[in-house]
């Protein structure tokens, strides 16, 4: 099971619905928790391309866009490279190939919501991370997203995303 309060639950949750829900759940959060099961539901559907009642690796990466040589190239340890900004000095960027980089994020998700480690996304796993998500957002716990609320949860989505478009 979950550990609702264990920081990487909280970090990871909003980086799996940004996963699963894609662009359209990020500029539109369900305001329930049953709004958002509903649409993972929905989204779930389409995106378990085998109809086998579970996202694998494969359909998890052709879900979020990424090709499929991501799941076969080779990997690194080390999450950040020091390559040469334009104006010709040092900075520190993300690994492409690294546990930062697409690939590695990817193994964050199944690790942390692939509860019986069978290797495949249920949908009651799905949603399992996603209330965590939910309830994080939900800072008054009154089971809704109000406007600020659902800002906040979007703010978090969009760095989240900023990091995930820097790591491919
Ligand atoms: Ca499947
Ligand atoms: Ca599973």
């Amino acid at each position: 099971m979950f550990h609702g309060t264990s920081r990487p639950a909280r970090c990871l949750a909003p980086a799996l619905l940004l996963a699963l829900g894609g662009p359209a759940m990020a500029q539109e959060l369900p305001m329930t928790r049953e709004g958002l099961d509903s649409v993972l539901a929905q989204y779930f559907a389409g995106a378990d391309r085998d109809h086998d009642g579970k996202l694998d690796r494969a359909e998890t990466a052709t879900a979020l866009g990424y090709a499929r040589q991501l799941l076969t190239e080779r990997r690194d340890a080390e999450p950040f490279v020091m390559d040469v900004a334009p104006d010709g000095s040092a900075r520190l960027s993300i690994n492409r190939k690294g546990p930062l980089g697409r690939a590695g994020m990817l193994d964050m998700v199944f690790a942390r919501a692939d509860a019986d480690g069978d290797g495949g996304l249920s949908l009651a796993e799905v949603q399992a991370v996603a209330h965590i998500a939910f309830d994080a957002a939900d800072r008054d716990r009154d089971g809704i997203l109000d406007d600020a609320e659902r800002a906040a949860a979007q703010r978090h989505v969009g760095l989240l995303r900023g990091l995930l478009g820097g790591g491919g």
